[in-house]
């Protein structure tokens, strides 16, 4: 694992976060579970010793929460995204503000580049970023031209032919050591062969986003042969209750930034 966090900045959801852009069919989440459930997220990261700190909720901008969109942040740098989905474009304003006080110097994606955070996965030897509804190609250029500044290989990875895949990381995360939690649609790209690879079952997807913070693993709950299989290879495990920001298509690793 090469990066030790130390720091997350999240957004509380907001009063309207049920009118964000979403294409489960599980109905409209509950608030007030939602915010229950982002408190309790908020704890685990203060448990594992990282200073979070939590932005105000933005009315105007229901999927705000979903602050891991709004920028890419590397131990080398850190760039503001340009989100895809335009109702999601003013997010980054309040994001760019809070990144400030650590960041000297923030990098741009400008137009025509689009990019969401969650299609950009960092391994240890570099980073991946998905090309993908959201994020399109002159935006991952863009992209990898600065994380080259940061010293960081990116290698691009369509996953534009997968049906029903949001961002890249909606169906890979980087575990640490080497090795991906993957869905069974991307586990054979060529870009992903190099990883030992944990394939999820088809049923329990919405897990295959799980978020590795220093030593532990923030899992979804409520996918127990996941958690078997990544408890049988050593990880410490964290589950979270996350099913009213799965109503708004969000998992996990979206409702923070991590550095
Ligand atoms: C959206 O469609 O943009 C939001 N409702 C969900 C974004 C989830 N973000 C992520 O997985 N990084």
């Amino acid at each position: 694992m090469a990066t030790t966090f130390t720091r997350a900045i999240l957004r509380t959801p907001c009063a309207n976060f049920a009118d964000g852009v979403t294409t489960s069919a599980e109905g409209r989440p509950d608030l007030a579970r939602a915010l229950e459930q982002h408190r309790a997220y908020a704890k685990s990261l203060r448990d594992l010793g990282l200073k979070v700190t939590i932005l105000p909720p933005d009315e105007n901008h229901p999927d705000s929460t979903f602050i891991e969109d709004t920028a890419v942040v590397t131990a080398g740098g850190a760039v503001i995204t340009r989100p895809g989905a335009p109702s999601r474009a003013g997010e980054t304003r309040a994001v760019e503000a809070a990144l400030a006080k650590t960041f000297t110097r923030l990098d741009h994606i400008f137009a025509p580049g689009t990019v969401d955070g969650g299609d950009i996965c960092e391994t240890d030897d570099g980073v991946l970023i998905g090309i993908s509804a959201r994020t399109n190609e002159a935006g991952g250029r863009q992209l990898a031209g600065f994380l080259s500044g940061f010293g960081l290989a990116a290698e691009l990875v369509d996953i534009r032919a997968v049906p029903g895949l949001l961002h890249l990381k909606t169906g890979v995360s980087y575990l640490g050591e080497s090795r991906i939690a993957v869905i069974p649609e991307v586990a054979d790209l060529p870009a992903l062969r190099r990883f030992e690879r944990v394939v999820v079952d088809p049923a329990d997807s919405y897990a295959a986003n799980c978020v590795r913070v220093n030593d532990q693993l923030l899992v979804a709950a409520g996918y127990p042969r996941v958690v078997e299989r990544l408890d049988r290879l050593g990880y410490r495990l964290l589950p979270l209750d996350m099913s009213e920001f799965r109503k708004m298509d969000g998992g996990l690793s979206c409702l923070s930034l991590r550095f």
